[in-house]
């Protein structure tokens, strides 16, 4: 299967106007930002590799441990990376790193993403599917050493929308302010304005975290009881 993708570029773009209206960039503040592209990929593209992914990746379901304590991790997982790389492990789980060659299609949408993103430069990539509203990712950072303390992580939806949270980790500084005298009210504001984002992930849709957003915020696909439906991640990293 061969997909060549006409997704959006931001370098080549025929119709930027158009195009790049769409293109959403968030300044989370102290150098960590998100873009967001709702339509990076067509829905006749998307729903082709949607198929693809649901029928030809070989997602596993793994144990893993969270807090101490082993479970079955809430949703399918694989993992394709360049050879040579260092492992990746992470709750106590190191997948098995298949190469890009085993799945044609995902080394066209490495090349679609790196060509919308200037400058970005992937080598591997985390496949996530959500088989309905139960499954969910919990908070978390992708704060592993093997990305570096500024990585860039771009991130491809297809399937069931769902919701994805971003908030920001509790720093020393925001724990001091709790026991200033600041009006409560003030900073209930400032919470619910600026440390918190939520974006819904469009089927084909980009979504990018920058800077130090790994260091300074934790995000999370939380259950959706009335999110039914499959729904397929693409988290490209680069591992250093
Ligand atoms: O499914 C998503 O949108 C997020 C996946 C995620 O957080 C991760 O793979 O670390």
């Amino acid at each position: 299967m061969s997909l060549r993708f006409k997704a959006i570029s931001e370098a080549t773009s025929p119709n930027p106007d158009e195009k790049n209206s769409k293109r959403q960039r968030i300044d989370l503040g102290n150098g960590s930002e998100v873009v967001y592209i709702p339509r990076f990929l067509t829905l006749d593209e998307s729903w082709k590799l949607f198929d693809y992914l649901n029928k030809e990746i070989p997602w596993t379901r793994p144990t893993i441990r969270v807090f101490g304590r082993s479970c079955v991790q809430p949703r399918d997982t694989c993992y394709v990376a360049s050879e040579g790389l260092p492992d990746l492990v992470y709750s106590g789980y190191q997948p098995h790193a298949y190469s890009w060659d085993d799945f044609p299609p995902l080394k066209d949408m490495l090349e679609a993403v790196h060509k919308a993103l200037p400058g970005s430069r992937f080598n591997s990539l985390l496949l996530n599917r959500y088989k309905g509203g139960n499954d969910n990712v919990g908070w978390h950072a992708d704060d592993e050493k093997l990305y570096g303390s500024t990585p860039e992580i771009a991130s491809v939806s297809f399937g069931c929308e769902r919701e994805f949270l971003l908030k920001k980790k509790p720093s020393k500084s925001s724990q001091e302010r709790k026991v200033d005298d600041e009006p409560a009210r003030k900073r209930l504001k400032k919470s619910s304005n600026s440390d918190q984002h939520s974006f819904t992930l469009k089927h084909g849709s980009l979504l990018v975290m920058r800077g130090y957003t790994q260091r300074d915020w934790i995000h999370s696909v939380p259950k959706r009881q009335k999110a039914e439906a499959t729904r397929v991640n693409l988290t490209f990293r680069l591992v250093l």
